[in-house]
Parts: C-alpha cells; structure tokens; sequence
C-alpha cells in the first residue's frame, strides 16, 4: 500500500461536469515520483512484460511523471464505469456494425462455457467501441472546463497510452485500492470501470479530509486490502497460472494473449480460457464485482469480418487474422 500522499481539492462545478461527462470517481493528488518502480523493472527483468515492447522502450519514463508533463504539479485521476462507456455508446453509435456481431447473455444463463457458435468478450468490451476513443473526447471537454478555473496552466489528458502508473496514482488520489489481482477496486463500483488522468501544472490546494466524494480514506484502503489476504478468490479463479503472489505474468495472461501478443499467430500451444477477446476470470469471482454482469458473446457466424466492422472497436487491435485463429482455436 502507498505511503501518504496530498490529496488536492477539485472545485465542486468540475466535479460536476466529471460526473455529466461519465466520470463519477475523480480524485486528485500532488504529482511525485512513482514509488513502486522498483516493482515494475523487477517484473521487466523477470520477462512478466511478455512482448509488450513499449513498457521497456519507455520504463524509465515511468518513473516520473515529470515525463509525460514537465512541470506538471497535480495530477486529476478519474474513473468511468464500464457501463457508462456502453450508455454513451448506444447513444452515439447506434448503428455500429459490430453491434451486429454482439450479444449478451442472459442473466439466467451463468454457463461457463458460451453458448453454441459463440465466445466471450471480457467486459470492457461489451460497447463494442475503443474506449481510448471516447475517454479521449471526454477529457478534453473536461480540460476545457478545467482550463475556465486555471487558465494560466497547461495540462495533458491521458488513458493507457503514456508512460504513467494509472492504477498508482488512482490509489494516491484515492479512487479504490489495488486488489491481489492487480485492478484498482472501488467498493461501488467493483473494479468495472477504466482510468484516466489529467496532469496539470496547476498547484491545487490541499484538501481537508476526509472528502464529500465515493473517495476512499487510507484507512479504508487498507482495510479492504487487508479483507484480499483472507479471500484470494481471484489467484484460484485465474484459468492459466499467470495470476500468482507475485502478480501478473503477462506471458500466461489470456488477456495479454487474445489482445497483445503477436507472436502466437499460428501458434500450437491453445490458451486454456473460452474468451476471443480478453479476460474477465480474476474479476468475476471478486466479492466486489458482485452480481458480475450478464456475459457479452461475440457471433462467430460473423466472420470474416470487415475492415469497417472492426473501425473503432477494441477487436481492432488484435486485427481480424488474430481474431480468426483464435475464433479456430475455440473450435466453431
Ligand atoms: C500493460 C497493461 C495490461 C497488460 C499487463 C497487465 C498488468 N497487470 O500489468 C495486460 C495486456 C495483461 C492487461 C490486461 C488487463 N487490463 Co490492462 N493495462 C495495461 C496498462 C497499459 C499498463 C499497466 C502496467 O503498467 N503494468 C505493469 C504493472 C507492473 O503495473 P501496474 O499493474 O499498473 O502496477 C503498478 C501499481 O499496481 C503499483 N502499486 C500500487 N499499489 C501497490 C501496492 C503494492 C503492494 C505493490 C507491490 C504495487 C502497487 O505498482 C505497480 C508499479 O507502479 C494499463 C494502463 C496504464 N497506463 O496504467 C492498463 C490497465 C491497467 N488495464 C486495464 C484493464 C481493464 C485490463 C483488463 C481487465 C482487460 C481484460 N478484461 O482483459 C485486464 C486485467 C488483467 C489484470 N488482472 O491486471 C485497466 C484497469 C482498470 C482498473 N480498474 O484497474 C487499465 C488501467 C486501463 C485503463 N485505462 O482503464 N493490461
Ligand atoms: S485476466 Fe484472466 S488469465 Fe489474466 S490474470 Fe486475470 S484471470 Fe488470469
Ligand atoms: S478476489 Fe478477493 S483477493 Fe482477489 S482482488 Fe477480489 S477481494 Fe481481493
């Protein structure tokens, strides 16, 4: 668990419009150096980045945030549920053609096998579109506001891409605490929900504590980390070992391989887990995901698929000859 922090103060109106804009979990905290480094170049040198090259290429930028915006002073941390990203998704894109090839199962059907001529998806997938996309979109509107209060700073909005620990500093700002299976859980919100980051060199004042917000106090924060060391749920739920003490071993991910790698095309070795795309197992048998969403099904009657149907979704990263094989490797 981190050490102590200051937490800064967000003026209310901003909150606000966080909220409008699908972002209910925002905290801010004094920028300052990653303190888990250390972890990360262990796990580098341990090989547990499997061939995620741009962990490596930019590691020592991780250190800092200074790197990703120099002079930056406070960094806003924010949330965005899952089913948020699926509401604005329904709203704007109505007529995507991957929607065509989603479902949902129902919430009586639990199998853990998916039904005939279908696989899963993990979660974070369900809407169908790229959340960098939208969260992208959503910040800087959010930065717009940001900059009517503070128009003398700079700021950057960042999601997934920069050299930056999110899940760190989302534990600093106080938005959940980190889970033995490495997600930043929220007691209201499980850990479905994706984060972002606005780096500002704006200098917040500190805030009193403790905060009108879902924030979590340090207190909470190791009291509910205290609750994962009786519960290990997620390490026994994990179906290819790479979830252990040490933490995540990307090369046995069934996240890592259906999304990340790229070495497995046409590899023989199967990945014992039924999901096209993603991995959900070390979260849908947490307590704080509970009850877990109705699972979302890919249709794989249909493939091949277009590269129009696969513009702006998360199925565009893997690409569709990766899809395909793994589609043939779940025997449809
Ligand atoms: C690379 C990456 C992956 C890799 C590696 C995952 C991993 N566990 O590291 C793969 C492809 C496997 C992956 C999978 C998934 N990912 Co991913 N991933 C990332 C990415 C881009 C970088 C993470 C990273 O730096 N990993 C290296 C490890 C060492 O860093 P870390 O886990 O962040 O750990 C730091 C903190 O935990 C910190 N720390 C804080 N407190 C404590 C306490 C102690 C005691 C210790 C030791 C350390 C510690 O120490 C570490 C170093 O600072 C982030 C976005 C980002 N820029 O942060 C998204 C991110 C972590 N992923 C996310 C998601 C949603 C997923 C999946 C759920 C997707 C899916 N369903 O398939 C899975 C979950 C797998 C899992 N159980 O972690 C979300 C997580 C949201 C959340 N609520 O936590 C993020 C934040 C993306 C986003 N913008 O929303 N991911
Ligand atoms: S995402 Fe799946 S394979 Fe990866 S650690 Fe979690 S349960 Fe294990
Ligand atoms: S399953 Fe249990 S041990 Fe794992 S993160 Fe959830 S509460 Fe913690």
């Amino acid at each position: 668990m981190s050490k102590e922090f200051r937490r800064l103060a967000v003026p209310e109106p901003l909150r606000d419009t966080a909220r409008a804009l699908g972002f209910p979990l925002l905290g801010a905290v004094e920028a300052g150096e990653s303190e888990f480094f250390p972890e990360f170049q262990a796990w580098l040198e341990a090989g547990k980045c499997a061939g995620m090259a741009y962990l490596r290429e930019h590691a020592d930028a991780r250190r800092q945030p200074e790197s990703v915006l120099p002079g930056v002073r406070s960094i806003l941390m924010l949330g965005m549920p899952f089913g948020e990203l699926e509401k604005l998704a329904e709203r704007e894109y109505p007529g995507h053609p991957i929607r065509h090839c989603l479902a949902r199962q129902t919430p009586e059907n639990t199998a853990s096998e998916p039904p005939k001529n279908t696989a899963f998806v993990a979660q974070y997938a369900a809407s169908g579109l790229d959340y960098h996309d939208i969260i992208r979109r959503q910040l800087k509107t959010l930065q717009k506001t940001f900059r009517e209060f503070f128009p003398n700073q700079t700021s950057r909005g960042i999601v997934d891409t920069a050299p930056f620990f999110e899940r760190e500093f989302a534990v600093r700002a106080g938005l959940g605490f980190l889970g033995r299976n490495r997600m930043l859980i929220h007691p209201d919100f499980g850990s479905l929900f994706f984060l972002a980051a606005i780096l500002t060199t704006e200098t917040l004042p500190e805030t009193a504590e403790p905060p009108s917000t879902p924030l979590l106090t340090r207190e909470e924060q190791l009291e509910f980390r205290r609750r994962c060391e009786t519960c290990g749920q997620c390490l026994r739920a994990c179906p290819t070992g790479a979830l252990s003490e040490t933490g995540l071993d990307a090369r046995l991910c069934a996240s890592y391989l259906t999304i990340e790698d790229r070495s497995s095309e046409g590899s023989s070795t199967p990945i014992p887990s039924p999901y096209l795309l993603g991995c959900d197992e070390c979260q849908r048998h947490c307590p704080w995901n509970q009850p877990f969403p109705p699972r979302t099904l890919f249709r794989l009657d249909a493939f091949p698929l277009t590269a129009d149907t696969l513009r702006r979704t998360p199925f565009s990263r893997p690409g569709p000859e990766k899809l395909e094989a793994r589609a043939a490797e779940l025997g449809k």
